[in-house]
C-alpha cells in the first residue's frame, strides 16, 4: 500500500488528542489517504471544525508553497568506523558501524522521514531501513564495498530522497597500515550539509525549529571532532591548494609563451634557410 511510505513512525498523536478526534475516523483517513501525516491531518482538522474539504485545501496550500529563493542546509556526519575482531571464529574479520547523524549529536529526526542503507548481497537482508534515529547499522564482515545511504524527508517537504555514497573502509590507510596499533578503530566519515533550495513553508518550519544553538562547536573536544575551528582551516587548506595550482598554471603559461616565441624564431630561421637554397 503506497499509503505506508507515508507514516510517520515517531510522531503519532497524542492521547489527548485523539480522544477528540473519536467519531472523526473517516476524516482522518481521508486526509492520511491523501498522504498527510496523522499531526498534520488532527490539526487541519481541529482548525476546520473536522471540515475534512477546508482541511485537505489548507494542507495542500500549505504543503505546497515554496519559499522562492531561500537556501537552508543542515550539516550531517556519515561514514563508518571499524575494528579488527581479536578472534576471528568465522571468515569476518572485523566488526563495523555504519551511521548518518548530526555532528553535535542533535536530533536530525524532526526533518527526516527514513533512511536506508543498502549493503553488498552477501549480506542477509541487506537493504536496512530506519525510521527513528538512530539510523545506523552495525555488522560483522571481512570485506570493504559501497554504501548507499538514501535519505527520505517528509512529503510534506517535497523533497526528493538523497542518496550518499560511501566507501566502508575496514582497514588503515596503506601508509600507515605497519604503524597502525593493534585494536585501533578506523575512522572514515565525513562532514557534509544537506541543501535544500526553495522549501515548502512547512519543512522550512520543522529545519529551523530543529535548529537549537550551533550547529558544529567552536573547537573541536572528544566526541564532536568537526567544529568552526576545523572549518577554518579546511577552507586555508583549500584556499593554499588554489594559489598552488594558480601558481603552477601561471608558470606553465609563462613557459608556453617562452616556447612560442622560440616556434617563431625557428619558422622564421627555417624560411630564411630555405629562401638561401
Ligand atoms: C570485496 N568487493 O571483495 C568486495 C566485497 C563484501 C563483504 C565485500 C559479508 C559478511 C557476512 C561481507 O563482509 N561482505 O556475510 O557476514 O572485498
Amino acid at each position: 500500500m503506497e499509503f505506508s511510505e507515508f507514516d510517520y513512525a515517531s510522531d503519532g498523536p497524542s492521547g489527548l488528542s485523539s480522544a477528540t478526534h473519536v467519531g472523526h475516523v473517516e476524516q482522518v483517513n481521508t486526509l492520511l489517504s491523501m498522504g498527510f501525516s496523522h499531526p498534520q491531518a488532527l490539526h487541519a482538522l481541529e482548525m476546520y471544525d473536522y471540515d475534512v474539504n477546508k482541511a485537505s485545501n489548507y494542507l495542500i496550500d500549505k504543503t505546497g508553497k515554496r519559499l522562492k529563493g531561500v537556501v537552508i542546509s543542515r550539516p550531517i556526519v556519515y561514514g563508518n568506523i571499524a575494528i579488527e575482531l581479536p578472534t576471528q571464529k568465522s571468515n569476518n574479520t572485523h566488526k563495523w558501524t555504519v551511521f548518518l547523524r548530526g555532528p553535535n549529536g542533535q536530533d536530525i529526526s524532526s526533518f527526516i522521514h527514513k533512511v536506508e542503507f543498502k549493503l553488498h548481497e552477501t549480506f542477509v537482508n541487506n537493504n536496512r531501513a530506519f525510521k527513528t534515529a538512530p539510523y545506523e547499522v552495525t555488522e560483522t564482515g571481512w570485506g570493504e564495498f559501497e554504501i548507499i545511504t538514501k535519505i527520505y524527508f517528509p512529503l510534506s517537504s517535497g523533497e526528493k530522497p538523497i542518496s550518499l555514497y560511501h566507501m566502508l573502509k575496514l582497514y588503515p590507510p596503506d601508509s600507515q597500515a605497519q604503524t597502525w596499533p593493534k585494536g585501533k578503530p578506523v575512522n572514515n566519515f565525513f562532514y557534509d550539509e544537506l541543501i535544500f533550495s526553495d522549501p515548502t513553508e512547512e519543512f522550512f518550519d520543522t529545519l529551523t525549529k530543529s535548529a537549537v544553538g550551533p550547529e558544529i562547536p567552536l573547537k573541536a573536544t572528544g566526541n564532536h571532532i568537526f567544529s568552526l575551528e576545523s572549518e577554518a582551516a579546511e577552507c586555508k587548506r583549500l584556499e593554499s591548494a588554489v594559489s598552488q595550482v594558480t601558481e603552477k598554471y601561471n608558470e606553465y603559461k609563462g613557459r608556453a609563451q617562452t616556447a612560442e616565441i622560440e616556434i617563431a624564431e625557428l619558422r622564421r630561421d627555417i624560411a630564411a634557410l630555405d629562401a638561401a637554397r
